[in-house]
């Protein structure tokens, strides 16, 4: 198994009253009426039953007859459905649906319900994934609907077909074959993005490309999003926002010019005159050399309104991202998004979605959640999560990032109200928000297992369940994926879930513990780099550290860079105190001494050597679980992940001694006796470069 069928590969099932159950359904399936994704569902159940059951299904042309499963929308059923079920129905909205038993005439039929056919298809993934889990039972009734309506992949995929960040091969979108030639592998991948729920894709880099705004390649757009949509995936395009210069000439990009709104409203309207239901642009402005509305001394929501406006009679949307950061700027960079959006809260346009980091600083293996969440409440919010794992070990490392999502989506915000949280205000429960929207920046890529590590797809899975669904559990998700991927064997679902749910910690404790950040090497982020000095302040790691003599760690506090106080004021009350502050964010805001005590009764400087050490020691333990699988593991998907294992063992005591030896030249102490002494040479590792690392 090299991992291509990701978690849809349909294992066969043993001979089991669950075989025949289903085996009888998939007998007489019944669509009520036709459209193209009844179509896709078609083809799933094939692909499924053939797998599963070693058959195909046997489509009936008469409802009742020689019937046993339905397949429809709510309008489509109303005939059969009592008023009680189709008012439930109905109340799930768009994209819910609902599956049970039907009683016609002393006949019961299962039946999958949308509201729209997309719900319908929604509604048989679940069903097929309760098979695949076992979980499935006829005499209970099924209801679900996701709770944010864009559940969006971010591509950072170049036009040349490279990936910014991208750690899984090149990008899946053959540029240069589009139009004309439909690749099978898009729809295996709108299939996977189907299956957990994302119907969302912006295609291109959020460093954008003015290109993708030439008729040629609204071709390609539109060839993917016919592509995509019977899945119910609409398609995005990131927006240059000197297009209007590179394209056609003008003199300016400047918002409130005639000639550049001109611009703009014709390349809406062309877009939608090639992708009718095209979902919007996404808009990286003012920000890492950008180009944005402030070179013409205009503000963020100039510049978003004004595409938003030409987006609007057609009902697009405009995400406008709020990573924003200069270095021209004094004030610390965790600042500056909150001064730059708060003073401009409800200026915005009502179709426009301000896309927000789950931290302030920039996808770190751990940060507090942003503080713009809570903070700007007359404007639409949605959240950019990084499923590829820049700063998490790229491809080598194990990392399942669910519990970390998790972590920020339940945090407590304490605004706008006492119990909010960023979960329950992505939701739009805060504010009354309708557009929401959970986005993540994909790890796909031409790899054979889409992904790079077979692992890595427990981070696209678990992110389009989050996005359907902010509440629920990384454990209930690791179980999910785990089964689907695996097979049933108890043994294989507890060991494995085990290795998810502790990995993140883990990489946490061998890369920045305590609070630790930004400490990677120079540009490419692979491997440690506490020492990168030198070119923009805050592209440097001591920027971030500030080790010295007397302590480590960034005073983010009132008395220091201020950052805290952009929160609550209960989170400031608690967080400004290091004593109360939880102590994975203690060096997040504060700066202190070496010997300042850890609750454990530890001092910081062995709290520190103990958590890299304990990093290493917990791959280790990742080593030996996933070893003891090996017998009930297809071979090659147990070598792929056992040599990736050793890998992250190698990189993990890389992550140690670097950073321990490094610190080390300012704490001027000891090595506490009981971890493994980190050897080596700080030299040695200073000098090493990595001139083709990946995803620049
Ligand atoms: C950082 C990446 C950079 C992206 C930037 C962004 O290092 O490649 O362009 O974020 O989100 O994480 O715009």
């Amino acid at each position: 198994n090299d991992g291509y069928k990701l978690w849809l590969d349909y294992q066969p099932i043993e001979e089991s009253q669950l075989k025949s159950e289903v085996g009888s359904l998939l007998d007489g399936v019944y669509f009520f009426g036709e459209n193209p994704t009844f179509e896709a569902i078609k083809n799933e159940l094939d692909l499924a039953s053939k797998s599963m059951l070693g058959k195909a299904p046997i489509y009936s042309k008469e409802r009742l007859q020689n019937t046993k499963l339905w397949i429809g929308t709510r309008d489509q059923l109303s005939q059969v459905l009592s008023l009680d079920q189709q008012a439930e129905i109905k109340a799930l909205g768009e994209d819910g649906y609902w599956r049970g038993t039907v009683e016609l005439d002393g006949k019961s039929f299962y039946a999958i319900v949308g509201n729209q056919p997309v719900g319908t298809l929604y509604g048989v993934y679940n069903w097929l994934n309760s098979i695949q889990s076992n979980t499935f039972d006829k005499s209970t009734e099924l209801v679900d609907a996701p709770k944010i309506k864009l559940r969006m992949l971010n591509h950072w995929d170049n036009l040349d077909r490279t990936v910014e960040r991208g750690y899984a091969g090149f990008s899946i979108w053959d540029w240069h074959r589009l139009p004309g030639y439909i690749d099978p592998r898009y729809i295996d991948y709108a299939r996977a993005n189907a299956s957990i729920g994302i119907n969302a894709v912006s295609l291109t880099n959020v460093n954008a490309n003015a290109l993708i705004m030439t008729t040629d390649f609204m071709k390609k757009a539109k060839a993917l999003a016919d592509v995509f949509r019977p899945y119910g995936i609409k398609v995005f395009l990131t927006a240059r926002f000197s297009a209007p210069i590179q394209l056609e000439g003008l003199k300016t990009a400047d918002p409130l010019d005639p000639e550049v709104i001109a611009f703009w409203k014709k390349k809406a309207d062309e877009i939608y005159s090639f992708i009718p239901d095209f979902g919007g642009f996404l808009v990286k402005a003012n920000s890492e050399g950008q180009p944005g509305p402030h070179e013409y001394g205009r503000n963020h929501a100039e510049g978003a309104n004004m595409l938003a406006d030409a987006l609007a009679p057609h009902g697009g949307v405009l995400i406008w991202r709020a990573f924003v950061y200069s270095h021209e700027d004094e004030v610390d960079r965790h600042m500056q998004a909150n001064n730059e959006f708060e003073p401009l809260d409800g200026k915005f346009k009502d179709n426009v979605i301000i896309q927000i980091k789950n931290g302030a600083i920039d996808f770190q293996p751990r940060e507090p959640f942003h503080p713009l969440y809570g903070a700007i409440n007359e404007t639409n919010v949605g959240m950019e999560f990084q499923i590829t794992q820049e700063y998490l070990g790229q491809a080598t490392n194990l990392v399942y990032l669910a519990p970390m999502w998790e972590e920020v989506l339940k945090s407590k915000t304490y605004k706008p109200s006492a119990n909010s949280t960023v979960g329950s205000i992505l939701e739009g429960k805060e504010t009354g928000q309708k557009m929401t929207l959970i986005a993540g920046v994909s790890n796909i890529g031409t790899d054979r297992n889409w992904t790079g590590h077979l692992f890595a797809q427990s981070n696209w899975f678990a992110f389009g369940k989050m996005a359907w669904n902010p509440e629920v559990t990384s454990e209930e998700i690791a179980e999910e994926w785990t089964k689907l991927t695996f097979g049933q064997d108890s043994e294989v679902v507890s060991k494995v879930g085990e290795i998810l749910l502790e990995s993140h910690e883990t990489a946490v404790d061998y890369m920045t513990p305590l609070g630790l950040h930004h400490i990677m090497g120079r540009s490419h982020h692979y491997g440690p780099g506490p020492w990168v000095m030198g070119g923009r302040a805050d592209w440097t790691a001591p920027y971030y550290h500030q080790a010295d003599s007397l302590g480590i760690g960034f005073d983010r506090t009132a008395d220091g860079s201020g950052a805290l106080t952009q929160y609550a004021p209960e989170i400031v009350e608690k967080w400004s105190d290091p004593n109360q502050i939880p102590e994975k964010f203690l060096l997040w805001f504060h700066h202190l001494p070496w010997d300042y005590q850890l609750k454990d009764g530890n001092t910081l400087w062995e709290g520190i050597a103990y958590h890299y050490d304990r990093g290493v020691k917990e791959v280790r333990q990742m080593q030996q679980t996933w070893a003891s699988l090996e017998s009930k593991i297809d071979p090659e998907e147990f070598d792929h992940v056992r040599q990736l294992l050793e890998i992250q063992e190698e990189e993990a005591e890389w992550w140690r001694n670097s950073c321990l030896l490094y610190f080390q030249t300012f704490s001027k102490r000891p090595f506490p006796a009981d971890i493994e002494q980190p050897e080596g040479d700080l030299e040695y590792y200073k000098s090493l470069r990595f001139p083709n690392a990946p995803g620049i």
